[in-house]
């Protein structure tokens, strides 16, 4: 056991979004590595490529029982995981996000009884930052936290404001996200001339466009850039981008902007681009920012939550909402090349070193086999 492969089941969100993804990336890594790993979720992960070897995916159907008004996941997902543990021999749940995944996970070791797998949470944000303030799931959150055999939030932030949210009395351990890049299957000229880009400066935002991403102040960034036109700002979006669509008229920026929507393949428009711009109000760590990075492309955003941590002082960021400062930022990049090839290259640098999955992956490990370890 101490070092032989292990058998984890990964409970995760399908669609775009962070937790989903870092789920999906950490589950392939640790196929590489030759454990043996178990998604369960209501649809196939976006980013999840399969077949691979030591990969498998549950589907979870939705119950949707005449006897009840409305359809139930909680207990389809807690059946499924219980199932698969006794089938499987689980060692170990990893869900990634409390809700439901943590607390199916907790319904699923009572039905399994005294061999289930041990459960492992890690919190990705608005699972402390909005389901924890809301009463009506703020002590179920709790609950599954205290049942988890080991939590662990994506940064210092994060960890921070699930210790003021929750009575917990355990420590949360913090592992930071990490990136691995498929090789993407077109160039960046290609990208650019299929976008029809010609010399543009390519502003990239990958986002699902909740609220606490504030699209609101990104166009209003585009539109208060001296070069915006200049400037394309392609967003990446992973859902509807229609509430904004007033908003493109009102700022005159309608040429400006492109949306596409649902996109897995992000290497090939992260090549493609000339910087990230990102305004959030608030992000335990920040993935797309991580990604935007990794391609050494520099990135614009505000100084909130977990950003910093990714960033560090590779790069300035701007007080939250001082969206002159963001334009005047990407101003710079566009006015001068040097300066954007130098910010990118800085950042690039500092996530390489520290949250690249040889980095993080094996920290995953050496809790699973620490937990594992202590039954
Ligand atoms: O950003 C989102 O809205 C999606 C959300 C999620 O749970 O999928 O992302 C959260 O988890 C990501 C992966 O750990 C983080 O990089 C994001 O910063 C975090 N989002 C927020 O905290 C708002």
């Amino acid at each position: 056991m101490e070092s032989g492969p292990l058998k984890i089941g990964i409970a995760c969100f399908p669609l775009i979004g962070g937790s989903g993804i870092l789920a999906t990336a950490l589950g392939s890594e640790l196929a590489r590595r030759g454990h043996e790993v178990y998604f369960f979720s209501y649809a196939q992960p976006v980013r999840l490529d399969l077949p691979q070897e030591g990969l498998h995916f549950h589907l979870v159907d939705f119950a949707n029982n005449a006897l009840f008004p409305c359809p139930d996941y909680t207990l389809p997902l807690a059946v499924k995981m219980a199932e698969v543990a006794r089938s499987q021999q689980l060692d170990l749940f990893h869900v990634h996000y409390a809700v439901p995944h943590a607390l199916a996970a907790c319904l699923a070791s009572q039905i399994v009884g005294p061999s289930a797998p041990r459960i492992i949470t890690t919190l990705h944000g608005s699972d402390t930052t909005l389901l924890g303030q809301d009463p009506d799931y703020r002590t179920a959150i709790e609950h599954a936290l205290v049942h988890s055999d080991a939590v662990t939030a994506v940064s210092e932030n994060l960890r921070d404001q699930t210790l003021e949210t929750f009575r917990l009395k355990r420590p949360i351990e913090v592992i930071p996200n990490f990136f691995t890049p498929n090789k993407s299957k077109r160039g960046r000229e290609e990208v650019r001339r299929d976008l029809g880009l010609a010399d543009k400066f390519l502003v990239l935002h990958m986002s699902n466009l909740r609220p606490v991403k504030r699209i609101d102040l990104l166009l209003r960034t585009i539109a208060m850039s001296k070069n915006r036109t200049r400037i394309r700002l392609f967003i990446l979006a992973g859902d509807s981008f229609e509430p904004y669509e007033p908003l493109l008229d009102e700022l005159e920026i309608r040429d400006s902007v492109i949306v596409r929507h649902n996109t897995a393949a992000v290497e090939e428009y992260l090549e493609a681009a000339d910087a990230g711009l990102y305004t959030s109000e608030y992000e335990s760590f920040g993935l797309s920012i991580l990604e935007t990075a990794f391609y050494a492309k520099p990135v614009v955003a505000f100084r909130v939550g977990g950003i910093p941590e990714v960033i560090g002082d590779s790069s300035p960021l701007y007080p939250f909402g001082d969206v002159t400062a963001a334009a005047a930022a990407l101003d710079g990049l566009v006015e001068s090349p040097n300066l954007a090839r130098r910010l990118g290259e800085q950042s690039r640098a500092r996530v390489l070193e520290r949250f690249s999955a040889d980095r993080v992956v094996p920290r995953y490990e050496a809790l699973y086999r620490r937990i594992v370890a202590s039954r």
